[in-house]
Order: structure tokens, then sequence, then C-alpha cells
């Protein structure tokens, strides 16, 4: 199977998953609260590129196929984090827009308080996919748990978030490490989670394990960089959000320190060190490596 079409059929296993996973709609479960359900739905079928579940369902696939469809639940957690953070990141006392995904902000197509309590439904939910997903695996449930609260946690998603928040207000004078605290937290600590929950469930030993982590650090920091790029050169169709936000906020950012050339040369580094990490591992890394390559060439 080429790539393409291994990554189609993963995002479509990802997505039947979530569609499983996540509460339904009133048709189908009608004493449900239709509308915080609805408001879920909604930001999760988007139509993200499910980047983190594909990372998560890599990575357990070099543990074999039955490890690839055992990461399942974790792929859909990841998701539901992730949308929550983007839901609760464009929110008015946030980024404040109005396009995700090439469609309107939660907030817009709902209101800001039913956009903020699907984020946090969201948030719990993640958690109760895992805990519900492993039930039958306690040791490998505990650690999926851990891993996933502490990429979310005050250290690291919401660290990050807050730090960003606070380089904003103070003008975007930020240091170049402090930039790299930021992105490491707020972008990169969610896809390296997704490669370790993957490797988690595969039951990969601890080296393994590391060399995800190290291999997720470095892609998290290339994606970041990438996504600064795009912002200053792609336009909001093609990014399904709003374009040129950084510079029109005077946010501080790889493209507004290094400038867009060396911050290009600095994702394709990043993402070398990610691919060296990813050579290592065992199995077959030949599908992680091109997710890697796809991450630094994506336009959107
Ligand atoms: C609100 C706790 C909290 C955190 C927000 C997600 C986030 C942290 C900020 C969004 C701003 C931003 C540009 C972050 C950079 C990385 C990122 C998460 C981009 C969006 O991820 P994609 O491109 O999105 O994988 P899709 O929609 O394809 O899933």
């Amino acid at each position: 199977m080429d790539f393409s079409t291994k990554l189609n059929a993963l995002v479509a296993r990802t997505d039947a998953a979530l569609d499983a996973l996540v509460p339904a709609l009133p048709a189908a479960a009608p004493a449900g609260p239709a509308r915080i359900h609805a408001a879920m739905r909604y930001s999760l079928q988007a139509g993200g590129k499910r980047l983190r579940p594909a990372l998560a369902l890599a990575a357990a696939g070099l543990g074999g196929p039955d490890a690839t469809a055992a990461a399942l639940p974790a792929a859909a957690a990841l998701e539901c984090v992730h949308t929550y953070s983007l839901i609760h990141d464009d929110l008015p006392c946030m980024d404040d827009d109005d396009l995700r995904r090439g469609r309107p902000t939660c907030h817009r197509a709902f209101d800001e308080a039913t956009a903020l309590l699907a984020g946090d439904a969201l948030l719990a939910h993640a958690f109760l996919i895992v805990g519900e997903g492993y039930a039958d695996r306690p040791a490998l449930a505990a650690a999926l748990l851990r891993e996933l609260a502490g990429a979310a946690s005050g250290a690291r998603l919401v660290g990050g978030q807050m730090q960003d928040l606070l380089a904003e207000r103070a003008g975007g004078e930020v240091a170049a490490s402090d930039l790299e605290f930021i992105h490491l937290n707020k972008t990169a600590a969610l896809l390296e989670a997704s490669l370790v929950c993957g490797g988690l469930v595969a039951g990969l030993p601890a080296p393994a394990l590391d060399g995800l982590r190290r291999a997720g650090r470095h892609l998290g920091l290339a994606f970041q960089i990438v996504d600064d790029v795009l912002d200053a050169t792609a336009d909001t169709a093609a990014l399904g959000k709003t374009a040129g936000k950084d510079a029109r906020a005077g946010k501080a950012t790889y493209v507004s320190l290094h400038g867009i050339d060396a911050a290009a040369r600095m994702a394709a580094d990043e993402t070398a060190r990610a691919r060296a990490a990813l050579a290592a591992l065992p199995g077959d890394p030949a599908f992680l490596l091109g997710l890697a390559d796809l991450m630094l060439a994506r336009r959107s």
C-alpha cells in the first residue's frame, strides 16, 4: 500500500472511531444534552488533518497490525484533546478567530458559552475514552492516561498557551529560548504524546518510547515553524483559518525572529532530527518517516 492510501485508511479509521466513541446526536440518543454533543461533533468533524491520530496509529503499527487496531481509542482521545484546544484557542478571550478548519469556529457556529463547554466536554471525554477503551488492560490504561494528562497539563499544553498569551500581552518581545519553550509545550507536547501513546499500546520497550518522545519533540518544533511560515506566506482559503494573523498581531514567531528563509531551514533541520530518531526505532519506520516529510511539506 502506498503512503497516501495508508494515510487515508488511517484517517478513515480514526473518523469511524470518533463517530463511535463520541456521544451521538439527538436522533440516536434523544435523552442526551443535544446542543453540547452537536457542538462537540461540529468541531471534531470539521475536517482536521488527523495528524495526531495518524502519528499514534503509525507508532503503534511498529508493533504490528493488531497494535494499530488497539490504538484506535487512544488515537480518538488525542484528537478530542487537540480539538478542545483549538476550540478554546479560537475563543474571543484567546485568539478570537472566526474560521477554523475552513468553517466558522465553534463559538461562531454556536455561541461562546457552548464552545467553552464543548471544549471542556471533549477534554473530559478523551479520558473517558481511554479509561473505557483499555479497561481490560489497566496498566496500559494508567500509562496512557498519565501520558495524555501530562501533555494536556498546566506544565505543557496549557502552560505553553499561557506563556504564549503572556508574550503577546508583553508586545511580542520574546527571546528565542522563550519561543522554544512555548512551542515545545503548546504544540510539541501533544505530538510527542501521540507517538508515545502509540508506542505504549504496541508495548514497545523504554528505549523505543524515548526515541518516539525525542522524535515528537523535533516534529513538534518543525510543525510549529512550518505553521509560522504558512501564516506568513499562505492564504486564508488554503489554510482554512485566518492567514497573516501573527504579523498583524505583532506576535513573535520563528518568522519574525529569523525571517522566512531561515525559519524554513530550521523546520528542515528539526525534521531531519526527528527522522534520525524515527529511523532508529525497532520495526519498519517507513510510514512514520513519510509522516515527518508530510508535516514539513504541508500547505495547510
Ligand atoms: C487553549 C489550552 C489551549 C491550547 C491551545 C492549539 C493551540 C493551543 C493553539 C492553536 C494555535 C496554533 C497555531 C498552534 C500551533 C499548532 C497547532 C495546534 C496547529 C493546528 O493543528 P493542525 O494543523 O490542525 O494539526 P487540524 O485542524 O488539521 O487538526
